[in-house]
């Protein structure tokens, strides 16, 4: 049964050993984060801070920061079963015959079920301030020293294309600068941004935003996952959790949110004001700079009676970030091979935070295919951001990250081997000669062919027969080993 909302999660998180509740006062200015980073740094548990000192909202924090946590919040043994169920529907072809059909009506009525519902209530709605509310009675964390104030960290900020209606769900940080306004942190390549634009270019004054914090957990992941423009994050989350979201309109914009959610912000982007975000100890371990982002404006909260605050916070690696992004690497590698077939499998590891490294084997089978496969990479959706990958031979296990030091290292001339390209860059990284824009590179760590120029013998890796380890298994034993 999919989860009905955040405490359902919560219960099953508790019932699994996977979180701590935390009855006495905690601080949200960084004593929360100390909390986070430790647990996460030594495989500890989820925390629900009980009394987060000076408010009476609970904070959670950690739910998706491990890998048994995210199978516990994507209700899967391995998300290798998710994988398996989009190669599934990616392999459905049109069936042959009346029984052909008949066989895919349950495929088709599953695939019917993960459209969201529309729904006139739900428990978001318990409690509506269109007056009187203060966003400083959230216990948002103040989660580095350096950090520019108080960040709302795990939003799922709705907002709606103006040309097709679509509606997208983005996970995008936000400032509280005082009672009723946030910054609003969409990064110039997102969609959030991109709806913004197109408004702002079609001479529109305000923008509808929607924030829903802390909903079922196939919904807030949703929010993360780097899907085309106009994909429904909402029709995602009901495929990940096998039945429909349930949205609610909100009570003062033209945006829906998820009903079961445990607080939602309405309000409005006002197109063309800015102000100064940041600085906020990023995903990347270091601070990201102060920049203009597009400023969030409260009109009204709904909530339930007793609202908890779900966040979390990123820094040095690995943090709970890693963990989400780690579930995004297996579930879409179905969808990568689609468009590039050659790949076979792929990491990022957690040193690389998503966008500075990928590793990616494959099989090669004509002159070049990797220097093909990396720019096919640096043309897919938001991978376009990779600054360094890594190809090697199929042969090469890519989640062991000293095989491929290993073997790529050895299989490498520099100078010929590594393909340098431009273009967009990850607005978090401070390296880039420009903001959101910049060069990166592709090693091609595979053997090299004749056909590719390479005229020299290349050696085999050294094994040693299976029979001869079998013999000296036995006179390990001998020898008292
Ligand atoms: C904890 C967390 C915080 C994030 N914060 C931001 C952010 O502040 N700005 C941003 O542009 N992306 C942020 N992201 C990444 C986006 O959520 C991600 O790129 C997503 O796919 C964007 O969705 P979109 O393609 O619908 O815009 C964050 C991701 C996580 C896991
Ligand atoms: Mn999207």
């Amino acid at each position: 049964m999919a989860y009905s909302d955040l405490r359902d999660f919560i219960t099953a998180l508790e019932k699994a050993g996977e979180l701590k509740r935390v009855p006495f006062e905690v601080d949200p200015v960084l004593e929360i984060t100390e909390f986070a980073d430790r647990s996460v740094k030594h495989n500890g548990p989820a925390f629900l801070f009980e009394r987060p000192k000076g408010y009476n909202m609970p904070v959670l924090i950690n739910a998706f920061a491990s890998q048994r946590r995210m199978e516990i919040a994507l209700q899967v043994d391995k998300f290798q079963d998710i994988a398996d169920r989009i190669s599934d529907y990616l392999q459905m072809q049109m069936p042959q015959g009346l029984l052909g059909k008949l066989s895919m009506l349950p495929k088709l009525a599953e695939m019917g079920a993960f459209f969201p519902k529309k729904v006139s209530g739900g428990p978001c709605k318990e409690v509506i301030q269109k007056e009187g509310f203060n966003l400083k009675e959230i216990p948002v964390l103040t989660c580095w020293p350096q950090d520019g104030g108080p960040f709302i960290t795990l939003p799922m900020v709705f907002t709606k294309n103006p040309e097709t209606g679509k509606r997208n769900c983005g996970m995008y940080r936000m400032q509280v600068y005082d009672e009723r306004t946030t910054g609003m942190h969409w990064q110039t390549h997102k969609q959030g941004a991109e709806h913004y634009r197109r408004r702002f270019k079609a001479g529109e004054k305000r923008m509808d935003v929607a924030v829903a914090i802390g909903a079922d957990p196939a919904a807030m992941y949703a929010a993360i996952l780097p899907l085309p423009p106009d994909l429904d994050e909402m029709m995602i989350a009901g495929f990940l959790r096998k039945k429909p979201v349930e949205m609610v309109p909100c009570e003062t914009v033209d945006v829906d949110v998820p009903a079961n959610a445990e607080l939602v912000l309405e309000g409005y982007v006002e197109l063309g004001e800015m102000r100064t975000e940041g600085p906020f100890r990023d995903h990347t371990g270091f601070y990201s700079l102060e920049d203009e982002y597009p400023v969030f404006h409260v009109t009204c909260v709904t909530r339930r009676k007793n609202p908890i605050y779900a966040t979390t916070v990123v820094g040095p690696p690995p943090m709970e970030d890693y963990f989400m992004g780690k579930a995004i690497e297996r579930m879409f590698l179905p969808l990568m091979r689609m468009q590039i077939p050659e790949i076979r499998d792929m990491c990022m590891p957690a040193e690389g935070i998503f966008h500075n490294l990928m590793l990616v084997s494959i099989r090669k089978s004509y002159p070049m295919q990797a220097r093909k496969v990396m720019h096919a990479v640096w043309g897919l959706g938001q991978a376009m951001f990779t600054k360094c990958i890594v190809v090697v031979d199929e042969d090469v296990d890519v989640q062991n990250y000293s095989e491929v030091a290993w073997k790529a290292l050895n299989n490498i001339d520099p100078q010929r081997d590594i393909e340098f390209a431009m273009g967009p860059i990850d607005s978090l990284d401070h390296s880039s000669r420009m903001a959101n824009w910049g060069s990166k590179f592709g090693i091609d760590a595979t053997k090299k062919w004749k056909e590719e120029g390479f005229t020299r013998p290349w050696p085999d890796v050294i094994t040693m027969p299976g029979d001869v380890k079998a013999r000296v298994d036995a006179l390990w034993k001998k020898a008292g080993l």
